[in-house]
């Protein structure tokens, strides 16, 4: 068991018992373990198993604490927690996804209005009995309203690193099996999309049962929904379900050409193989009933003369197009990048130094990172005015001092305010290394507004980088309203670049207008966002969504070596 699972438990405790009402410290103890275990590089499982006294050596793990992990290693839950999700239904815990809607809210909701569903949420809303609660009131009606919206359309699906981190973890467990020969992922998670709606995993052996039966007792499985002679559906801990398929050898490859879709690409290679006289499907390509082709994937795609296609580019927007005219793009790799652009430390919301970021980077072979905290308006991460600023970039340069091979910029994540001005005067922006511009506030503003703040900041000369464009949060929140064509164009005749930000709730810039910031010659910058050393692993995300967007290093302006990357510090004009 990961510890990310263990973590994600505590967190579901803590959650559940907060709409309980709990004693707070008690959360806090829980989501503390929860952090704790997360940023553990150890397996909590192996200490758990080896040497489970060593457990409350770890910061924040006591006694009880301790327990919990071994209970949970050992049988895959702990009764408290079955016990809470036996009372509360998984529905009330997932209005704590609505921003702006509490704990205190949810279980006033719950435990004295006795909704217990989404949809009881949205008829009490509708009704018009959420707005005459005390402490409720109309705006807190139109909140839910929205929250129940979004939340409805991003429906049961899971962020990519969370279904990722599952899916490794059975592959990696059903992979040790003798009676496994192949084994892959499949469907949106091989394809690096943003959000997965259930997990496919393809497998071939000659003893299906053998690896059915596997999957079935792995601790993270919790029920089987079906069962066939080749295939099963199971339902994880988590909730999120996963199709698992066992084919024979000569069909893996087709198969898994299948299973990896998109349905969209699939249907293209389909007209293929019908234009060539052929017939595809899950077992293989077909020539009358004559096995063409099927052991690989590149052997389908050779019959079909093309080349063969990354899953991450599997959506029938530009890839066939581009394999026909053998212009695939070598898609950018994690190792590429040589550098991180926005991060944050303990001046503002970080947990770390400076000095430890500029290590945490050095140890990923980074030339150069900027040190990028919050302005004077994030006033809850206590962000910086004119004077602290020019302090913190003081310190950085003490700190540069300290350290070589790694060239460390002098940063600011500013604030674009909800009226349109920057959060710093233009003086003080003009000291800065580089200027990360974002909305944090405001993002429900009119399309015309937000975008107008958006070309602001695209203007200003001291401007670097627009961070995270729109605000979104996946699976939480929309991002703001923004005039994409006009927010681009601006961009591209500036100078501006673009980020992608690679934290895993963000990926902002998306996939499909980082494709397009690429049509327009716009540099997109791949950045984590890093709020604490191990912050700095997310930066994978981005790069998967990078390749989605079929951006190569050429266009990621962080693959320069420090020697490239400092003449595009200033913008051209
Ligand atoms: P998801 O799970 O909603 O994130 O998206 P996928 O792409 O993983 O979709 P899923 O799990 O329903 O199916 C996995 C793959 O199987 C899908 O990408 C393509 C293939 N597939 C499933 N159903 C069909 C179908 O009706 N026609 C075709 N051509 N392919 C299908
Ligand atoms: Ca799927
Ligand atoms: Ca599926």
């Amino acid at each position: 068991m990961q510890n990310s699972e263990i973590a994600r438990q505590f967190e579901e405790l803590a959650d559940l018992l907060e709409i309980q009402g709990a004693n707070p410290f008690r959360l806090r103890a829980y989501r503390n373990a929860a952090r704790t275990i997360s940023g553990l590089s150890d397996s909590i499982q192996d200490i758990a198993r080896n040497s489970p006294n060593e457990l409350q050596e770890l910061p924040g793990i006591g006694k009880d604490l301790a327990e919990k992990i071994v209970t949970i290693v050992e049988t895959a839950t702990l009764p408290q927690l079955e016990e809470l999700k036996e009372e509360i239904p998984a529905d009330v815990v997932r209005m704590l996804d609505i921003p702006g809607i509490g704990p205190k809210k949810v279980a006033f909701l719950f435990k004295e209005l006795s909704i217990r569903s989404l949809d009881d949420l949205k008829a009490a809303a509708e009704n018009g009995v959420i707005a005459e609660q005390k402490g409720f009131g109309k705006k807190t009606e139109q909140i839910i309203l929205e929250g129940l919206e979004h939340l409805s359309q991003a429906g049961n699906r899971v962020r990519l690193a969370d279904a990722k981190a599952l899916s490794d973890e059975i592959i990696h467990d059903l992979g040790e099996l003798d009676s496994v020969q192949n084994i892959s992922e499949a469907g949106s998670c091989r394809r690096r999309k943003e959000s997965v709606g259930d997990l496919d995993i393809l497998v071939t052996s000659s003893r299906p049962n053998e690896v059915m039966d596997a999957l079935q007792n792995h601790e993270l499985v919790k029920a089987v929904l079906a069962r066939g002679e080749t295939k099963q559906r199971v339902r994880l801990n988590s909730g999120l379900e996963l199709d698992l398929r066992v084919v024979p050898e000569e069909s893996y490859g087709a198969a898994l050409l299948y299973f990896t879709g998109s349905k969209e690409h699939n249907i293209v290679l389909r007209r293929r193989s019908q234009d060539r006289g052929l017939k595809l499907n899950e077992y293989g390509l077909f020539r009358d009933d004559t096995l063409v082709s099927g052991k690989t994937e590149e052997d389908v795609y050779q019959t079909l003369d093309l080349p063969w296609i990354p899953p991450e580019l599997r959506e029938n927007r530009m890839e066939f197009a581009a394999a026909e005219k053998n212009e695939l793009p070598e898609l950018i790799e994690l190792k590429q990048i040589r550098g991180d652009l926005h991060m944050h430390t303990t001046a503002t919301d970080g947990t770390a130094s400076i000095l430890e970021m500029a290590e945490g980077a050095k140890a990923k072979g980074y030339q150069y990172i900027a040190i990028t905290d919050h302005s004077k308006r994030v006033t809850m991460a206590n962000g910086l005015d004119a004077k602290r600023l020019r302090a913190h970039w003081k310190a950085i340069e003490k700190v540069q001092e300290k350290v070589s091979d790694i060239q460390i910029l002098k940063g600011i994540e500013c604030d674009i305010l909800e009226d349109g001005s920057m959060d710093l005067p233009d003086d003080v922006l003009a000291e800065a290394d580089w200027v990360i511009a974002v909305l944090h506030y405001g993002l429900k503003q009119p399309q015309k507004q937000v975008t107008q703040r958006l070309l602001n900041a695209i203007q200003n000369p001291h401007v670097s980088i627009i961070g995270h464009l729109t605000g979104r949060l996946i699976g939480k929140r929309p991002g703001a309203d923004i005039n994409y064509g006009e927010v681009l164009k601006a961009a591209a005749d500036h100078g501006t670049m673009l980020e992608i930000n690679a934290h895993p709730l963000r990926l902002d810039i998306d996939d499909i207008h980082a494709a397009k910031a690429k049509e327009l010659g716009i540099p997109i910058v791949i950045n984590t966002d890093a709020h604490s050393v191990r912050g700095l692993d997310v930066m994978q995300y981005g790069v998967y969504q990078a390749r989605r967007a079929g951006l190569t290093k050429q266009e990621v302006a962080n693959t320069r070596t420090w020697n490239q990357f400092r003449k595009l510090l200033k913008k051209s004009h």
